[in-house]
């Protein structure tokens, strides 16, 4: 994709759906991923026969409550030797499917409107939420270049993101997020803390009881 700026319409067309910023570095943009849900689907479809979702295990061996899986030269995975990105999934010891060109350039645009220029994720991480289940407070801190912004895109049924400071105890401003809304954050943001609230019952066509979230990173 070519450099380029937004132009006034773009922008205004931004405002209008609701996008805001939630501090220096980082924006919700509403809406953002609807022009692309029928692709996406299509393409999670594809991923999650060859890198099925499944519940990781934390280094302290607890099984995760969201489930996981990746798409992308690196997936983020968790075992008993700690958080760390690998190329190769462990489930099948194969290479995580290739991230799709419709994922790829919807995390671009979005970064780009939130004012990271030439973002190359290679890695996307894919989670499933169930009713009730949330995600604490924390960093991003795994990848090796924080340069790089995160870009995340919520589907499915709603959840309240949580969106606090670069310290724990920062108290965290409460964030609704519906399906195709893209958060992007990087700069002086990229290591604030964040979570999601413990998830609402509810019913999406697209996903059913579930909500979906694509976390776009450089994780190498
Ligand atoms: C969200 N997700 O689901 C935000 N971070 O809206 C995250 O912040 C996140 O889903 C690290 C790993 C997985 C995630
Ligand atoms: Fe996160």
């Amino acid at each position: 994709m070519d450099k380029f700026t937004l132009n006034l319409f773009e922008e205004a067309e931004l405002i209008q759906m609701g996008s805001e910023i939630l501090c220096t570095g980082a924006m919700v943009l509403r809406g953002f991923a609807l022009c692309d849900e029928t692709a996406i689907f299509k393409a999670l479809d594809t991923i999650t026969i060859a890198a099925p979702l499944r519940y990781m295990v934390t280094p302290g061996g607890f099984r995760m409550s969201v489930a996981m899986t990746n798409c992308g030269s690196y997936g983020w995975v968790s075992d008993h030797n700690g958080y760390r990105y690998d190329a190769i999934d462990p489930n099948n010891g194969q290479s995580w499917p290739n991230m799709p060109d419709v994922f790829l350039h919807l995390a671009r645009r979005a970064a780009l409107c939130a004012g990271f220029d030439n973002f190359i994720p290679n890695a996307c991480l894919i989670n499933r939420y169930e009713p009730g289940t949330r995600l604490s407070l924390h960093q991003d801190k795994n990848e090796c270049d924080f340069d790089a912004p995160i870009v995340s895109v919520s589907l499915g049924i709603p959840a309240i993101f949580l969106w606090g400071g670069l310290r724990r105890a920062d108290r965290p401003i409460r964030v609704p997020l519906l399906h195709g809304d893209v958060v992007a954050w990087g700069g002086a943001a990229r290591l604030h803390y964040h979570g999601v609230l413990p998830v609402k019952p509810g019913y999406h066509a697209l996903t059913g009881s579930c909500r979906i979230n694509l976390t776009f990173r450089k994780a190498i």
